[in-house]
């Protein structure tokens, strides 16, 4: 570490001249940019050697962390930032004849997942470097990340992703520790010196080829990777196909093999059977299952003590296989007995569940594994066999072994295979662990209660704090030291300022500076004038009807039509912005996303909302995005149905950026509720036990008959707008039952009792000292949303592993 500008000025000038044969004076941004990634890279692969060394010699466990998705978005101010070289590399640059922020901004989010769940991954790997664990990510090189969203005509429409060219500077491609992979083919067994062998034949080889990453943590020369696996071919074209003339078909199997790593798959918490997502998750959990094993015995030269020295945390059930994976190579290739592999296997990996909602369980057809992965099937069947008899023996009840059933009617349910073979099952914050407990995992839980556990998420604060505000970072430095940047939970510390007026007004001006500043890149990237004497109302996420954008929108009719009662009303300047992907097959929520910006063109060209009221849809919401929105957000909307919202991990972010959160007691929103108080965030709505109670007999008719303002507003979607698009379908989803139940999210329900918590916060952010000082509290209490305490957790009560 501790490089100097002239030093990093002559390395990268030297990657420059010897990578893109060029002075620094011939290079563009994006060369100059690969150029400083690799420089970085070079210093982090040296601490890398340095940190497998010491963990080989120290002989620990080592954490596994593997998930279809990581949202790492960019990394060369991120990996400048925990080497300590941010400063100086900025300089550097400067000094190299070109802009820093430019270079910056040159680099390509890497989004290589959809939202929460691998944003949440990538924010762990921070954490467990810090930590100093002895940690790898394992996921897929996807050669298009999540579709980048264009809003053509007030409707998204998705565009490839192709991140690979200026983004895979981070990557060092290792092609001699491919792994082989085995799709298809047949199972033959036969007696070898009276061991009964398992011979799998006339199969698909695919390559896997890892792709790696370096990982820097914060002031430390921990290294640690996240491996990328690249499908590929192993055969060449087929000469025989391709002299007689077959062009396409002697490439088949070539094309076959690539298709695997070519995109991830869209959909947000819902499931869709499609083969090659099964493919996909075969490929990534066999190829990072014999790594790791294959590493193993070249440290340990057996398998025997696997589970003493590996955990294998699991990022809900697309890994799933790794459960049969594992006992597939301890038993056909280490020759192991059943029960030896099986005790193995339920010691070593542990499942994280991120979601209830019942449309995003995984079901796999038995037909489908049974023909993609022979052997693997033969597994699973004898894991449920002997999973049902235990259950059978323990509850004596048809119906609960069927409800915990791996196999049943014809399908592989991933979840049960993931509670019968893990060691752990963790739900993501205090409410959502509950509602598995005793509601979607009930019976499991109740026989093996041990099993069942808690993790809160928590996030990057790093990232999602200091490195992002550098404002609000210069103001806690000032007041309570930089203990708070290794030990989150010192924020607190800041609390003892809410009295003092000097601080308040500090973070005021820093937030109004922070608006300036994404009010100047919305109009440069996105053509917005934003109204920066307004309350900046936000609301990103992914677009799903359980979050209730849709609501948010209601309300804002509700508030434009008052406005047209009486267009003198007197009304505190209010601006809501949304950013949202909706999944491309997903058409209600393409819908609302329509709608939006059908609300937003009406409100911009009516004059009597100027200046008071202002909408505005924020195009290809993705993690650089959300870097300059959090610092500038004032108001944090986290309004998902009670129960539906596993955590939300952008609750944490606004919150620790100062945002005031208007939500229900959902998620990690109930955790917040209990440091921050009724006096800090502005609770709405049914709990979730009420949501549960009335859905039996929920009829939203009946409050659209007895509530005028509830009729007037959502009439106004069958009305339609200026731009003359009717949205007679989504109010028919609020009051028709049709194929699902109506209003199936409550959002009539809710309504009216959002609209008085908004009206309550808007009369408090009046209030100036108030506000300021709910949000000192904000920021002051959100240390227990560091992913540095969730891992720590993790690592404590899952893991049994040290850390620092
Ligand atoms: C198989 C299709 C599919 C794809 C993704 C099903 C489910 C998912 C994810 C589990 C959805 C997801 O991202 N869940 C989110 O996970 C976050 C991290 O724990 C939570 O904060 C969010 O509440 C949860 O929606």
């Amino acid at each position: 570490m501790n490089y100097s500008k002239n030093q990093l000025k002559e390395l990268i000038v030297q990657k420059l001249r010897l990578n893109y044969g060029c002075t620094e004076a011939q290079a563009n941004d994006g060369e100059m940019m690969k150029a400083c990634a690799m420089v970085l890279r070079d210093i982090m692969a040296e601490h890398g050697v340095e940190t497998r060394q010491r963990t080989a010699d120290e002989g620990g466990r080592m954490v596994h962390y593997m998930s279809l998705e990581f949202l790492m978005g960019r990394s060369l101010a991120k990996n400048a930032y925990n080497l300590g070289v941010l400063d100086t590399l900025s300089q550097a640059i400067d000094e190299l004849g070109f802009k820093a922020a430019d270079i910056f901004d040159m680099e390509p989010d890497a989004g290589l997942g959809n939202g929460g769940l691998g944003r949440l991954a990538a924010c762990y790997l921070d954490s467990l470097t810090t930590l100093e664990i002895p940690a790898a990510g394992y996921s897929i090189c996807y050669e298009l990340g999540i579709f980048r969203q264009k809003i053509v005509e007030g409707q998204q429409v998705e565009l490839p992703d192709d991140w690979m060219g200026l983004g895979d500077a981070w990557l060092l491609r290792k092609p001699q520790d491919a792994e082989e992979v085995h799709f298809g083919g047949k199972i033959r067994t036969r007696w070898d010196n009276g061991h009964l062998m398992v011979v799998h034949e006339d199969y698909t080889r695919v390559l896997a080829i890892p792709c790696d990453m370096e990982i820097a943590g914060y002031g430390t020369d921990h290294v640690n990777t996240l491996r990328l696996w690249e499908a590929k071919s192993p055969s060449p074209v087929d000469m025989a196909l391709f002299n007689q003339g077959q062009y396409l078909r002697a490439d088949e199997e070539r094309t076959m093999a690539d298709a695997i790593s070519k995109v991830l798959y869209p959909e947000d918490n819902h499931y869709e059977g499609k083969s090659l997502r099964l493919k996909q998750q075969y490929f990534f959990v066999s190829a990072t299952i014999q790594s790791i094993t294959r590493k193993h015995i070249q440290t340990y030269g057996r398998l025997k003590n696997f589970h003493e020295k590996n955990v294998i945390q699991i990022n809900d059930t697309h890994p799933a296989l790794v459960i049969p994976e594992l006992m597939r190579i301890l038993i056909d290739d280490a020759g192991m007995s059943w029960d030896d592999a099986w005790e193995i296997t339920t010691h070593s990996v542990a499942y994280t569940n991120h979601t209830v909602l019942a449309e995003a369980l995984e079901v796999w057809p038995q037909s489908l594994l049974e023909t993609l992965m022979p052997r693997v099937w033969q597994i699973i069947q004898e894991i449920s066999r002997r999973y049902q008899a235990k259950v059978e023996e323990f509850y004596h009840d048809g119906v609960k072994t069927a409800k915990m059933a791996v196999i049943w009617n014809g399908q592989v349910r991933m979840a049960n295979l993931c509670i019968a073979g893990g060691m752990a099952v963790n739900g993501v914050s205090a409410l959502h662990s509950d509602i598995l407990r005793h509601d979607v995992f009930r019976e499991a839980a109740e026989m093996e209660p041990e099993k069942f556990k808690n993790v809160t998420n928590g996030v990057d604060h790093r990232r999602w704090l200091a490195q992002i505000n550098p404002g609000l970072t210069g103001l806690l430095n000032d007041t309570i030291g930089d203990g708070w940047l290794l030990r989150p939970a010192e924020l607190s510390k800041f609390d003892a300022f809410a009295g003092d007026a000097a601080v308040l007004k500090r973070l005021e001006e820093i937030k109004l500076a922070n608006k300036a500043t994404f009010a100047r890149w919305a109009k440069r990237h996105q053509g917005v004038v934003l109204n920066t004497d307004a309350v900046f109302d936000v609301q990103v996420k992914r677009l799903h009807e359980y979050k209730r954008q849709l609501l948010n929108v209601l309300h804002i009719i509700y508030l434009y039509q008052q406005l047209q009662d009486n267009p003198n009303m007197e009304m505190r300047p209010h601006t809501f912005l949304f950013g949202a992907k909706a999944a491309p097959g997903y058409a209600v929520a393409k819908r609302i996303i329509h709608l939006i910006n059908s609300l937003a063109n009406q409100i911009d060209n009516d004059p009597i909302c100027k200046d008071k009221l202002q909408v505005a849809f924020l195009e290809n919401y993705r993690v650089s995005m959300a870097e300059i929105l959090m610092p500038a957000s004032e108001v944090s909307e986290q309004i998902s149905t009670a129960g539906k919202e596993a955590s939300g991990t952008g609750n944490m972010k606004f919150m620790m950026n100062g945002a005031v959160t208007v939500g229900t007691l959902d998620g990690a929103n109930v955790e917040m509720h209990q440091v921050l108080g009724d006096e800090n965030m502005f609770l709405f709505g049914l709990k979730a036990d009420e949501v549960a109670r009335l859905r039996e007999n929920y009829d939203p008719r009946l409050l659209y008959d007895r509530d005028p303002m509830l009729r007037r507003v959502v009439d106004q979607l069958k009305r339609g707008f200026s731009d003359g698009v009717s949205y007679e379908d989504l109010w028919q989803r609020l009051l028709q039952r049709t194929d699902s139940p109506a209003d199936q999210y409550m959002l009539l329900a809710d309504l009216p009792s959002y609209a008085e918590a908004q009206q309550r916060l808007t009369a408090a952010y009046g209030e100036r000292d108030r506000w300021n000082t709910m949000s000192l509290h904000n920021i002051a209490r959100s240390g227990i949303f560091a992913a540095d305490r969730a891992v720590a957790e993790y690592a404590d009560t899952i893991w049994h592993v040290h850390h620092k």
